[in-house]
């Protein structure tokens, strides 16, 4: 067996080209006569699969031999983008796979482009998590992720007549998906519904011991599928089990004979339902009793994955805590925590007090956001119908916590009406970041700046009641691999020749080393001939995908000035667009003269916005009906200056195109709502420079290239947020009149037909500016200034690129996952023995 298997996993030439053809033949049953470029990525593909494969046994049976404490990574969403360059990459396969391909008349690198992007998240959160298991891996931690296999991904977004925005469902799995395996031997029941009875020992309801017994009266199965996640560099192949929904009976056969067979056939739709799609909130709950199903379909499924996992270790539980940690992603999974809890008690015998102290020591909690609409709450009454006996631990819980919190401050009522897990009013609520709290024994937030708000107002009374140790900061990382490597090989090409090894690809700090180079007159010219590249293919990019209307090619010696993300009104996509706007009235009134001085400029926008959130479709509608007439000015000599345009579908693969073609990106929420942000890392590690608030990790991206000076910084602190809301709301400052200017221009019809935006324009001057627009608005502009006089140099401007990249060696994913290794979790990387 050993030597067979050895020999299938070789890479050299004739074993790559063997592999492939054989999968061309007896995979697709195709032949070389009819195999399009798509089935030769099919085919390609699942070779790779196989070298993976070989690595990911070894990798779980060198887990299991060892048998480590592990962490498992809960999340509700992963968004991988594709996975075949970054496999092979990390794998150190690419040349073989490319030398292999060439000799039979085939490019390995131009099949990348065939396969569709594993898009089972929203935006940052989702990513972070994709980021972090490839940090994982690199790293060789015993770790493991569990997500759902949503059949529907994040939709695709197409712009209807040029302003707006439809959604298409993602199939993404329409042609088998070769990056998972489908494993049909693990399967799981998962209960809703049903009722509560006391356990026969009579413990309910006793302080202490409330055993009881839950009947669902629903059942479903959770089926595994496992996608496996090569380290960089490593022989380490982790594990992404991802749960889907299945009937739990297979038809039953006898019930066609009584017209049942229509039921049994609604009943597996009900069932498959579950994990069909993905919910398109970002950083709004959507409050849906299937999305409740979801959440608990997942930690059910989970739990019992681990609990198996570690009762086969025949351990006390008094061990589990020694075995077994968990991080929630959010407060998404937190029921995790209560379904625990339950399965301890009620199918355990623990005690209460015992099963309780073990939670509290298994989980930690990552918080994402402090938006107040942000934060999820469930109302009691959706969750005593689905989830019963949850409900009734829920409130237990919430009763010995109350309890002590009462001893500690005695008679302070209005303390416990503000920590209760429960929120009274007109209709009941669970709080679920309350219950993730007093779940875990460690909250992180994602920056120091989110951190500290999170200790010092979001969790406020938490952290007075258990000491501020509880609430620690890990700051975000993104995965040099992916966003360097494999998005910019030419950066990474340039940079690994100039710093004498690939070294950075696995300690981002030798990054530092290139600092030395700012400003040297050959490096600075191979640094801008990068971006250069880049910004062509970019602009070609646009001109065969994106409706441009006639318009002709974007100037790729223009300035590119970039945001894409997510659309919300807190990241203030339509404090840009008016800055546009601005820009665009000047330009009109300049004249040939001033006009000779001004920087050309291409607007690029992008980022989906949630189907049921008005104002920030309305936002994108703007942003195309401004984008629709600048384009289209008369004014030849104007539109070499300015220019808009909105790739539509926003994505983990067009990120990579887009970030590296960015001169300067921007990152301008309202001090104190972005609780990182992540894409302003990915720009400034390809040489892109930063216009932002003092928001999220752009704080910490500043101090680590060498301070503001390095970035473009403008508006209100963190600090002064409040008292300008209320300034704003009750005082009516006088409105900038350039601001004033812009929204006279848009009301005036020069846009087109004003009347879909009246209403969210007149709100921003008159009491309802809850993100402070029109205060940060005088000095946006002027930042903008500050980043056209630093263009005009391309030297400065070049030497400022390298600076910046030089120093994001801090925000490696690899430094995060080390952070929660130390800090949170305890455990210690288990790498695999030399191969022999
Ligand atoms: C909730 C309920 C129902 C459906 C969806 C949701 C939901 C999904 C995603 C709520 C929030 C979601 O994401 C929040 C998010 O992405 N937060 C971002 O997390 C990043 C990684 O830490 C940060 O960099 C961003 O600043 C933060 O906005």
């Amino acid at each position: 067996w050993n030597k067979i298997r050895k020999d299938c996993e070789s890479v050299d030439t004739s074993s790559i080209q063997r592999s492939f053809v054989n999968h061309v033949y007896s995979t697709l049953a195709r032949t070389p006569y009819n195999l399009d470029e798509f089935g030769a990525y099919q085919a390609a593909a699942h070779s790779v699969r196989d070298q993976l494969i070989h690595k990911w046994i070894s990798t779980q049976q060198h887990f299991t031999r060892s048998n480590p404490k592990r962490v498992y990574y809960l999340s509700l969403e992963f968004l991988m983008g594709r996975t075949m360059q970054n496999c092979v990459i990390n794998m150190d396969m690419e040349e073989a796979y490319s030398k292999a391909l060439r000799e039979m008349g085939l490019a390995f690198e131009t099949l990348y482009d065939q396969e569709t992007d594993a898009a089972l998240g929203n935006g940052g959160l989702g990513r972070l998590a994709a980021c972090y298991m490839d940090s994982l891996a690199t790293l060789d931690y015993p770790a493991l992720g569990y997500g759902l296999r949503y059949t529907y991904g994040i939709f695709e977004q197409r712009i209807r007549n040029g302003e707006d925005q439809v959604e298409y469902p993602d199939y993404w799995l329409r042609f088998t998906n070769p990056w998972e395996v489908a494993r049909v031997d693990v399967a799981y029941p998962v209960g809703f519904y049903g009722s509560v009875h006391n356990d026969s020992a009579g413990r309910a309801g006793q302080p202490g011991q409330p055993a009881a017994r839950w009947e669902p009266a629903e059942f479903v199965q959770a089926v595994a599928y496992d996608v496996p996640i090569p380290g960089y560099d490593t022989d380490t192949v982790l594990n992404i089990r991802l749960w889907s929904s299945k009937p739990q009976r297979q038809f039953d056969l006898s019930s066609f004979n009584d017209g049942e067979y229509e039921k049994s056939v609604a009943e597996k739709q009900r069932a498959e339902n579950i994990t069909s799609v993905l919910y398109p909130n970002d950083n709004t709950p959507a409050g849906k009793e299937l999305r409740l199903k979801q959440q608990y379909f997942f930690v059910c499924a989970t739990l019992q994955d681990i609990l198996r996992r570690f009762s086969k270790l025949n351990l006390p539980w008094s061990e589990l805590p020694n075995k077994v940690g968990i991080q929630l992603n959010d407060t998404h999974p937190s029921l995790g925590i209560v379904e625990l809890q339950r399965v301890l008690v009620d199918e355990h015998g623990l005690e209460w007090d015992i099963a309780w102290a073990l939670v509290q020591r298994v989980y930690a909690y990552t918080n994402h956001t402090v938006l107040p609409e942000a934060l999820e709450c469930w109302p009691v009454s959706l969750m005593e119908r689905l989830l019963p006996r949850h409900m009734r631990i829920i409130f237990d819980i919430n009763l010995y916590f109350l309890r002590s919190v009462e001893q500690r401050f005695p008679g302070d009522y209005e303390r416990l009406r503000r920590m209760s897990i429960i929120e009274e009013g007109h209709q009941q609520m669970v709080r679920m970041a309350y219950l993730a709290v007093v779940g875990s024994h460690t909250v992180n937030g994602v920056a120091r700046i989110h951190s500290d708000l999170v200790r010092s107002k979001l969790f406020r009374d938490f952290a007075e009641f258990y000491g501020d140790d509880k609430f620690v900061n890990i700051t975000n990382g993104i995965t040099p691999r992916r966003w360097l490597h494999v998005a910019n090989p030419q950066l990474s090409a340039l940079i690994t020749k100039r710093l004498g090894s690939n070294r950075w690809l696995k300690d981002l700090t030798e990054l530092s080393r290139l600092k030395a180079f700012a400003d040297d007159e050959d490096f600075q010219q191979e640094w801008r001939q990068v971006k250069r590249t880049r910004k062509e293919s970019l602009a070609e990019y646009i001109q065969k995908h994106v409706d441009t209307a006639g318009e002709g090619p974007v100037n790729s010696e223009a300035l590119f000035d970039v945001q894409v993300k997510r659309i919300h009104e807190y990241k203030r996509q339509l404090m840009n667009i008016l800055g546009v706007v601005h820009r665009y009235l000047r330009i009109k009134e300049a004249s040939a003269e001033e006009r000779r001085d001004i920087v050309p400029r291409v607007f690029i926008f992008g980022g989906k916005a949630a189907p049921g959130y008005h104002t920030a479709k309305l936002i994108i509608k703007l942003i195309n009906r401004v984008k629709n007439v600048i384009n289209a000015d008369p004014d030849a000599e104007l539109r070499k200056l300015i220019r808009v345009v909105y790739i539509p579908n926003y994505s983990v693969t067009l990120a990579e195109r887009i970030i590296p073609a960015s001169d300067i990106s921007e990152h301008i929420s309202t001090a104190g709502t972005e609780a990182s942000g992540t894409s302003n890392m990915k720009f400034v590690l390809n040489g892109g420079l930063l216009i932002g608030t003092r928001d999220g990790a752009n704080v910490e991206i500043a101090e680590h290239i060498g301070g503001w000076d390095l970035a473009f910084e403008f508006g209100a602190k963190a600090e002064e947020v409040d008292d300008l809301r209320n300034k704003v709301r009750y005082l009516r400052p006088e409105i900038h009149p350039a601001f004033r200017r812009v929204v006279e221009a848009i009301k005036s019809g020069q846009f087109g037909d004003s009347s879909p935006f009246v209403n969210m324009l007149d709100r921003l001057v008159s009491d309802g500016d809850y993100y402070l627009i029109t205060v940060d608005f005088p000095s946006y502009p002027e930042a903008q200034e500050r980043v056209d006089a630093a263009y005009k140099d391309q030297k400065k401007w070049t030497r400022m690129s390298i600076e910046n990249c030089a120093g994001m060696g801090f925000f490696s994913a690899d430094r995060s996952v080390q952070d929660y290794a130390k800090k949170i979790w305890g455990i210690n990387p288990c790498p695999p023995p030399p191969s022999k």
